[in-house]
């Protein structure tokens, strides 16, 4: 805390699922919070908060009227609201006859847990799992909601998915593809000031325009889901400009003699006939990312088309045919994150080896249906998530989340619409209001969450909750209860840090100067050596190399639903905070001049976006920024925002990518009319 003549300011720093993790100054008067704003000394955010940070962080997640406050117990039908406030000792002893009765039973499987990224600093994400792991409980796989497909993909690539490229090594680079992100919304000051500062070509890949796209150089459109053909037509081109790396796919390589006749067969005029990217345009992108040193940042929608692991290994080939890896300015980055260069043993936090009985995971895309199977009298525990909001086959999930047999607990900051339907509903307690350390998935960076307040009534930590629950239980598993203060210290002891000196600093770079990841080009595949033909992936089921095929486009009128991150949302964090709802209601889904026309509906109109799963009202915005046969409404709205009480996601029957059993979200289509 540095002191001013009234004023105090804590440094901490956003731990919100975003590429950003900004530096956070809170300010304090009298010892309370009178406002969160940016660190003008953080490099990724350099004083300022995105706007929905702004409003959220100084609004509802203040309010203490709006925030639970106690533990609650279910009074009417589930789904309903109706709670009543019981004490701590009350809750956490009716989770704990539940669950020991499960255990007794023989059935710890059937208590499910499901958590991923409503706070992403490092104990209070992970934690909690020493307690599920111990008691062998099942943890439906966190990542099967967003990203899984995208890690499997690359990992038969490159071995590993979490090792990108380090952002500082930009200043090395002449070109840059953005495929499939657009961190004008999931990363606003990355967008704002290292996209925008990068010294060479930007090229941006996207069906939609957004602002980040408009920052590019080059922009191109291909249809959501023909990224694969894509980028064969580049290696095409590639290869008849003489750019690719002979020595580098010799020396580096596997698999080039199979990966090179489907790269011959696909001529960049096919490529722009099955993507609709313009073959003068796709030169174009070729020339630059050929000329090296080139960057590629791939985002996570890519990987979320039903081929969208087959699309991320396509993409994938562009660095190791070119040889723009482990060299400064080069590299492929999706996640920077795991242990990668911040040196934090980040399978401490979970002990995965607490583990007693078989790991048995459960995909997201799985979890409806294993709620209806018998027995139905599981325990579902979800803390760090929304899954009424967020996962797929909307309309049948909240059935099954309203069986009287299924016992829920929801562990949360709000009433969420999940929340709605706990039984036992328990009060977490806000970053602002507890220690804990946060590391950007973007910049190799390491921050410190200062707690700035006390929590609100009797909320607490997420680590705290389960240290508590395991009491209850009379668990005696000494890692279950290991203080805050012992796990800061060991995480942070590879980093020659103390939690005190971190919270002084603001954030660290543990390695202070720019690093060339991939620098030893020695990959954890198989063969050592980056796979363009995987024996792995044909012993999982799938080809041998990448296939250029595209995604069959949508059914005669039907149009491609497009729903990734909203500017003013966090997933659907922040739909409950007044000055977002004005600047966002009524949920709208925007389409290409073309598709309204066709259709008779102009801006502002009420829509009825339908299919075999659910209909739903959107208000209409017609832009180009849409491509024709694309609708675009982004995610985030709680399921009250909506007529009928569902938001987008009741749209998604529950599509899988071809890789790793997750969600294929943006594979959804729907028919659109007027009302
Ligand atoms: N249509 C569509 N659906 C999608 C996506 C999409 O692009 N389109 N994206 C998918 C993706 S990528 C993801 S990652 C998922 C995300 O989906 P979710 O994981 O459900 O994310 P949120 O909706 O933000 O829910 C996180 C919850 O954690 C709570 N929270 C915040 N801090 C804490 C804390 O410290 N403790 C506790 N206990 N709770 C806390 C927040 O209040 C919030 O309710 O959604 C998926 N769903
Ligand atoms: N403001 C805000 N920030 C967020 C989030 C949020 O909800 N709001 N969510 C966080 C989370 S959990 C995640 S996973 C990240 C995701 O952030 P990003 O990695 O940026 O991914 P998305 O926002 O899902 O989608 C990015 C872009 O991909 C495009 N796209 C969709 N399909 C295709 C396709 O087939 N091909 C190509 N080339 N592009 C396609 C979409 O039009 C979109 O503009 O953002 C994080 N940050
Ligand atoms: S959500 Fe992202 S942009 Fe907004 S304050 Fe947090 S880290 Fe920064
Ligand atoms: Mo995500």
């Amino acid at each position: 805390m540095n002191d001013t003549t009234d004023e105090q300011s804590v440094l901490t720093t956003c731990p919100r699922d975003c590429y950003d993790s900004c530096g956070i100054r809170v300010v304090l008067k009298g010892g309370e919070i009178d406002r969160v704003t940016g660190d003008p000394d953080h490099p990724a955010n350099r004083g300022s908060l995105c706007g929905k940070c702004t409003l959220a962080y100084n609004g509802v997640w203040r309010d203490p009227k709006v925030r639970l406050t106690k533990p609650l117990k279910r009074t009417g039908p589930k789904g309903e609201g109706a709670f009543k406030e019981i004490s701590w000792n009350e809750a956490l002893g009716e989770i704990a006859t539940k669950l020991s009765g499960l255990i007794d039973a023989g059935r710890a499987r059937d208590i499910l847990t499901a958590h991923y990224t409503g706070t992403c600093s490092i104990i209070a994400n992970q934690f909690p799992m020493r307690f599920f792991n111990h008691i062998g409980a099942t943890e439906v796989e966190p990542d099967s909601i967003c990203n899984l497909s995208g890690h499997v993909g690359l990992g038969y690539v490159l071995g590993e998915s979490a090792k990108g490229f380090d952002p500082r090594t930009a200043k090395d680079s002449q070109c840059l593809i953005v495929w499939g992100a657009n961190p004008s919304a999931s990363g606003p000051h990355t967008d704002k000031h290292w996209l925008a500062e990068f010294p060479g070509t930007l090229i941006v890949i996207d069906p939609i325009r957004t602002p980040s796209a408009d920052r590019a150089d080059i922009h191109l459109r291909p249809f959501p889901g023909t990224d694969a053909a894509l980028a064969f037509g580049m290696m095409n081109a590639l290869k008849a400009a003489g750019k690719l790396d002979a020595n580098f796919i010799t020396q580096h390589t596997v698999g080039f003699d199979e990966l090179e006749p489907l790269i011959d067969a696909w001529t960049p005029a096919r490529a722009a006939a099955e993507t609709g990217v313009p073959k003068a345009d796709i030169l174009a992108a070729t020339n630059a990312y050929g000329a090296g040193p080139s960057m590629l940042w791939l985002g996570q929608a890519l990987c979320r088309a039903p081929t969208g692991g087959n699309a991320f290994r396509a993409v994938a080939m562009l660095p190791a045919v070119t040889g723009n890896i482990g060299k400064p300015g080069t590299g492929i980055s999706f996640l920077n994150g795991k242990g990668t260069t911040r040196n934090m043993e980040m399978g401490y936090l979970g002990r995965a080896d607490l583990r007693t009985g078989v790991a048995s995971a459960l995909s997201h895309m799985d979890l409806r249906e294993h709620l209806d199977a018998a027995p139905r009298d599981k325990a579902l525990i979800l803390w760090n998530i929304n899954i009424a909001a967020s996962n797929p086959d909307q309309g049948r999930l909240l059935e099954a989340l309203r069986s009287e047999e299924l016992f829920t607990v929801v562990a949360d900051l709000f009433m969420t619409d999940s929340a709605r339907f706990a039984d036992i509903v328990l009060p977490a307690a806000s970053f602002l209001e507890f220690d804990d350390v946060v590391g950007s998935y973007f910049h190799l960076s390491v921050g410190p969450q200062t707690k700035a307040a006390n929590p609100p009534g009797e909320a607490l930590p997420n680590q705290e909750i389960f240290r508590r629950l395991a009491s209850k239980m009379a668990l005696d598993e000494p890692a279950l209860f290991e203080t805050d203060e012992e796990i800061l210290a060991h995480m942070l002891q590879p980093l020659g840090l103390t939690f005190d000196e971190l919270k002084v600093r603001g954030n660290v770079y543990p390695e202070a100067n720019a690093v060339v990841l991939w620098e030893d080009l020695d990959f954890p595949t198989p063969s050592g050596k980056i796979e363009l033909a995987s024996d792995k992936a044909e012993a999982d089921g799938h080809p041998r190399t990448a296939q250029p095929d595209p995604l069959a486009r949508p059914t005669a009128g039907m149009l491609r639903l497009l729903t990734p991150a909203s500017e003013w949302h966090m997933n659907s964090s922040y739909d409950n905070e007044p000055r977002i709802r004005t600047r966002t209601d009524p949920a709208t889904i925007t389409l290409n001049p073309k598709d309204a026309a066709a259709r008779g509906l102009k801006a502002g109109d009420n829509a009825r976006i339908s299919n075999a799963s659910a209909t739903l009202t959107l208000r209409v915005a017609v832009n180009d920024m849409t491509p024709p046969g694309v609708g675009w409404a982004p995610k985030g709205r709680w399921l009250g925002a909506a007529a009928e009480g569902l938001n987008v996601n009741a749209l998604n029957p529950g599509l899988r990518s071809d890789m790793g059993n997750s969600t294929a979200l943006h594979g959804v289509e729907v028919e659109v009319t007027a009302q």
